[in-house]
């Protein structure tokens, strides 16, 4: 039987919302990664202020979570540090495990940290004219290295969930950290 047909669509990339227009609408704020940043004892600090700075936004165009369909995003992360770690995205597992995703640098410069389930850790650059492909099993967290803000597009399997839970649980392996004015991919200790 015939599937009934999608309308074909476009978008415009760039703008305030990398892509336009836009579905959904996500707001990552510090609050909402408290269990990511290595030191939380200085999210901690900041919070108690009252400060609670917008890290990241996605304006998503999301397609019905099957496997026929690819689904659109721009994420937004803002330029700016917990102590000496660059904000970054929460990082996530695909919950299919089979799901792959392509990212394209918009504007800015940061790192893709990649993490298999057995720990073999990659990391690529992103930035303007940079296509990155993450493979199959490998967790993705993107990191803006930058003093302005990054911005990429993702295209990824409709249906490929969020597994965020095993990256509180076990962090990444690596840290991107500022160190004398320039990003270092390191060993987290407390990983
Ligand atoms: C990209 C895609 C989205 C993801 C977003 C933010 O746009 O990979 O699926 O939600 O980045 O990343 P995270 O979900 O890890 O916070
Ligand atoms: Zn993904």
């Amino acid at each position: 039987m015939l599937k009934p047909l999608i309308e074909p669509f476009s978008v415009v990339i760039g703008g305030p919302t990398g892509i336009k227009p836009y579905k959904v609408k996500l707001v990552r704020r510090l609050s909402d990664l408290q269990d990511f940043f290595y030191n939380k004892k200085i999210v901690e600090e900041k919070l108690s202020k009252g400060e609670n700075p917008t890290v990241y936004e996605v304006y998503e165009v999301p397609q019905k979570p099957v496997s026929r369909h690819l689904s659109l995003a721009a994420t937004i992360i803002f330029p700016g540090k917990v102590g000496d770690e660059y904000y970054f995205t929460k990082g996530h597992f695909h919950e299919k495990e089979d799901a792959s995703e392509v990212y394209i640098g918009l504007e800015g410069e940061g790192i893709i940290l990649m993490q298999s389930r057995s720990g073999e850790v990659r990391h690529l650059k992103i930035e303007p004219n940079v296509a990155v492909y993450i493979p199959p099993g490998f967790a993705h967290r993107t990191i803006n290295v930058g003093s302005s803000k990054l911005v990429f597009l993702a295209i990824y399997p409709s249906d490929a969930g969020h597994d965020y839970g095993s990256i509180v649980e076990t962090g990444f392996a690596k840290l991107v950290l500022e160190r004398e004015g320039r990003p270092v991919v390191v060993d987290n200790p407390t990983a």
